[in-house]
């Protein structure tokens, strides 16, 4: 397979400004007519002979301005459609075969549980049709669809629905009109037998728009939430970005096979049921919040992604990386913002950290892939959302609006780059932002390293900052970056009023005690005047950049922050950082071979958040969450490699010991937040519910203190929050006969709710037990399991990988030749779940002593003939 890069970027050498495609719908086959409008592109000088991309086609005819061509003058091979010497303007039919049934790859037109549906993204229409796959190719489409009305009924495609007929034989046929020139990854097509909810909006403008959620029948209660997030997003796009919807109606289709989220085709979303169907019984808060979330960002994309598009590949992040802002912004407003932060930053320190220290690094907009579907990646979404975020900190709230105003004004039915974006955003603030740019070209986490000094006498503070980024595949050395780092100073009475050297103390002004340092010197001293007192200085507040900082923290600032700072980030991140230096504490010992003990100043900080007066139990609940197994080895490779065990028997003693030492305050608490009288997804629901749960987890170290709570819990509770959480319990702290009653009860109960079950398999997959693989290996051979369906495969294999780790590294390498087998089963049949699944197994250098047996399965996989692509890619730069 061969690498494509951006340096070989070239304009279409063809546009083709009108697309109308013919659908004839069969079980064990579809005929597809393509009818292209071809005119040269007067921004190419490419000559030579015409390419259109195409794979798995049965070509059945083509014709060049109504004629058959001469036979050597065109030619047909796997990857597409050779034409000579094209005319400057002519029409293009085809006509192929395609078999969707047999389409497990699910890219392209497939079939999910008797119904007809797509995913073009990024470049699944050329399994559908010859063309010039490619986001710059933007046509207008008309797509008529013919199908039997009694198994198909519903036939949707974009756009607005311009006419409806019965056919002969049982058939009918729908026609759809797209007006909005679009790239051929935005197509969708839909046939089935779905049910739909249905609601209006109307727009500031006056349009009035129809909204559906198509479902199945069985799946009609489930979709309220989303409806009701749909216009709460279509409501907040008008008012926080002045986007208003553009057609008469919107679409949302629920499929349980495939392989992203959701997917933002131009009035016609697909969503995974997983990413839109919600109800209490089978869905968890978490759950409801990431429905609302996804349905934004699909939403969002209407502007940013369809409206304007991306010129090539590589600059996915144009549209992902902007409209991942966008809905984190939403769920911010609609939500708590200080959680969304701390989930944010904890994901983007967890795996993007991982994945921006690995192999498989690259930067926001890559240089180059072989495969791109690999690079729909935590670098391209997260970080790329971290730098338009810095954009907004930089410019504030009304600068990157006037730029994105300009952005969307100047872009509108364009497909551009991530330099237009930001030439959009520097040129409505009048400023420069060329340097901030590197962030876009340069991999790897910055790391800022902050030492300060006191100067008693002048009540002068001075920070001094170094940054610098490691050196990535690929990119050996690297520029300094701008970074902007938020910062407030705390002394004894709370925030200190900030006045640089060189600056007028302002006595008048309230809010002068945050400030935002702009960073873009290797290294920079900035100092504070006319202090009364060192302060303790609270950094990064707001995760203002996506960096990694170190400051030597002494646990009594740390705790001092904890509970005094204003920022709720630094107030989460201080109490992680104590917890990192208890456990730090226990491994010491348990190297030394001495009995740990708990850090008092930690078991005191965590009583006071289970404290009745602490006013948010949501963020209470987070910042008693041990930091997760997966950022500890992070952190831990970052300082050199990881000792998966170590860490993992480290954060279990200190679970244990704080259960211990807390067990009547958790206690208390738990009775203090009884379940609601009935369940709703709400923030006074949701973060009792949350902090109950947090304790119930302390607990199960408490033997039947933790299991009878768990019990009760599990019998009486009516929504899945409750259920999940005290089954957790019971299958991880019961004895074996509590854990399979509990489980099989369990499944008994839900088999037929197939959302559900996922939670049962990822539960077990998690679960710390000695045959964990076993289980997981047994569980696979379950009627509930189907390799065909990717929420499965992700629910139990990728759960197992990516959040089992002292088992997925278990020491005979049971877990790497799991994962390595259900690659292998996969790589043919669905490369691109695949080479995502294998993601765990890329990062053998952050596992000193394992690093033979993980490689070792990498080379047996790349060993293996008719590697996809796909997998290739991953299992290749892995092994560099
Ligand atoms: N559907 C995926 C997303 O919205 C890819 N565009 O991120
Ligand atoms: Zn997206």
């Amino acid at each position: 397979p061969r690498s494509i890069r951006l340096a070989d970027y070239r304009p279409p050498m063809f546009l083709i400004p009108r697309t109308a495609l013919h659908f004839e719908l069969y079980e064990d086959f579809t005929l597809v007519h393509a009818t292209l409008g071809l005119v040269r592109n007067p921004a190419s000088d490419e000559r030579g002979p015409l390419r259109l991309a195409g794979e798995g086609l049965e070509l059945r005819e083509l014709l060049i301005d109504g004629e058959a061509p001469v036979a050597s003058r065109w030619r047909c091979d796997a990857e597409g459609l050779e034409l000579d010497d094209p005319p400057e303007a002519f029409e293009l039919c085809t006509t192929v075969r395609i078999d969707p049934r047999a389409n497990t790859a699910l890219e392209g037109l497939y079939l999910s549980r008797g119904m007809f549906c797509t995913q073009c993204e990024a470049e699944g229409f050329r399994r559908i049709s010859y063309f010039l796959d490619r986001p710059d190719v933007m046509s207008v489409y008309s797509v008529t669809i013919d199908a039997d009305r009694r198994r198909y009924p519903v036939l949707l495609s974009n756009g607005n629905r311009t006419s409806q007929r019965a056919l002969d034989d049982g058939r009918h046929r729908v026609v759809w009109e797209d007006p909005f020139p679009k790239p051929s990854y935005l197509f969708a097509l839909v046939a089935g037998d779905l049910a739909c909810i249905e609601d209006r909006f109307r727009t500031r403008g006056g349009r009035d728009v129809a909204l559906r959620i198509y479902v199945e029948e069985k799946d009609l209660a489930k979709g309220d939430h989303a409806m009701a997030s749909l216009k709460h997003a279509m409501r907040w796009d008008e008012e926080r970005y002045g986007r208003e919807y553009d057609l008469d109606v919107f679409n949302i289709v629920a499929v349980d096979d495939f392989n992203m989220g959701a997917m933002e085709n131009k009035g016609l979303n697909i969503f995974n049921t997983s990413c839109v169907l919600a109800c209490p019984a089978t869905t968890t808060d978490a759950g409801f919040q990431r429905v609302e979330a996804i349905v934004a960002h699909e939403y969002f994309h209407n502007w940013s992604g369809n409206r304007v598009t991306c010129r090539d590949w590589f600059q996915l992040s144009l549209k992902e990386g902007f409209t991942v802002f966008r809905d984190a912004e939403f769920s911010a407003d609609l939500g708590s913002r200080d959680l969304k932060r701390i989930e944010d930053a904890t994901l983007l320190r967890t795996a993007q950290f991982a994945e921006d220290a690995g192999p498989l690094a690259h930067p926001v907009r890559p240089d180059s892939y072989i495969e791109i579907n690999n690079f729909y990646t935590l670098t391209v979404y997260e970080k790329g959302a971290e730098v338009v975020r810095m954009l907004h900190t930089l410019l504030g709230e009304e600068g990157f609006r006037a730029g994105s105003d300009l952005y969307f004004e100047r872009h509108d039915g364009q497909a551009v780059t991530c330099d237009d974006f930001i030439a959009a955003m520097a040129d409505a603030n009048d400023t420069d932002l060329g340097t901030f740019k590197r962030w876009y070209g340069q991999a790897g986490t910055p790391e800022l390293t902050v030492e300060d000094a006191w100067d008693k006498d002048s009540g002068a503070y001075t920070l001094t900052v170094r940054q610098q980024t490691p050196a990535t595949p690929g990119q050996p050395g690297k520029a300094p970056l701008v970074i902007p780092l938020a910062l407030g100073l705390l002394g004894d009475a709370g925030n200190l009023r900030l006045t640089l050297e060189g600056e007028t103390p302002d006595g008048e002004q309230a809010d002068n005690t945050h400030r935002v340092l702009v960073l873009e010197e290797p290294e920079q001293s900035f100092t504070f005047t006319g202090l009364p007192e060192r302060p303790v200085p609270a950094l990064l507040r707001g995760f203002s950049a996506p960096v990694r900082l170190s400051y030597p923290y002494r646990r009594e600032q740390l705790r001092t922050l904890m509970t005094r700072d204003d920022d709720g980030f630094v107030r989460w991140d201080a109490g992680q950082q104590l917890m990192v230096a208890a456990l730090g504490d226990v491994q010491a010992a348990r190297a030394a071979g001495t009995t740990p003990a708990l850090d008092p100043l930690l078991a005191e900080a965590c009583a006071a958040l289970l404290d009745p007066a602490t006013p948010d139990p949501a963020v209470a609940a987070a910042m008693l969450a041990l930091p997760g197994e997966s950022t500890l080895v992070e952190l831990a490779a970052h300082a050199g490699g990881a000792d998966i065990d170590a860490i993992h028997d480290a954060r279990e003693w200190l679970r244990a010991a704080l259960g211990e030492a807390l067990e009547d305050v958790l206690v208390r608490c738990v009775r203090r937040h009884p379940p609601a009288a009935a369940y709703a997804p709400v923030g006074e629901q949701i973060g009792p519910r949350s902090l109950r749960n947090t304790c119930l987890g302390y607990l199960a170290t408490r033997g039947d203190t933790g299991l009878v709570l768990a019990r009760a819990q599990l019998a009486e509770a009516d929504n899945l929050t409750d259920r999940l959480a005290a089954l957790r319990v019971l299958a991880q702290a019961g004895d074996a006969t509590e854990r399979e009653t509990a489980l099989e009860g369990f499944y008994a109960a839900w088999q037929h709710e197939a959302l559900v079950v996922n939670h049962w398999l990822q539960l077990q997959a998690t679960l710390d037990l000695p045959d964990a693989v076993e289980r997981v290996t047994a569980l696979m051979e379950h009627p509930a399991f189907d390799l065909g369906n990717p929420n499965k495969v992700r629910s139990l294999v990728g759960a197992f990988a990516g959040a089992n780790l002292v088992h997925f590294h278990r020491a005979d390498g049971a877990g790497y030749g799991l994962l390595g087998g259900v690659v292998e089963a996969l790589n043919a049949r669905n490369p691109q779940i695949a080479a995502r699944l294998l993601t765990p197994l890329t990062k053998w250098r952050t596992v000193p002593v394992r690093v033979e047996a993980m490689r070792a399965e990498l080379s047996r996989l790349a060993a293996l003939p008719a590697l996809s692509p796909d997998v290739y890619e991953v299992v290749s730069k892995s092994l560099e």
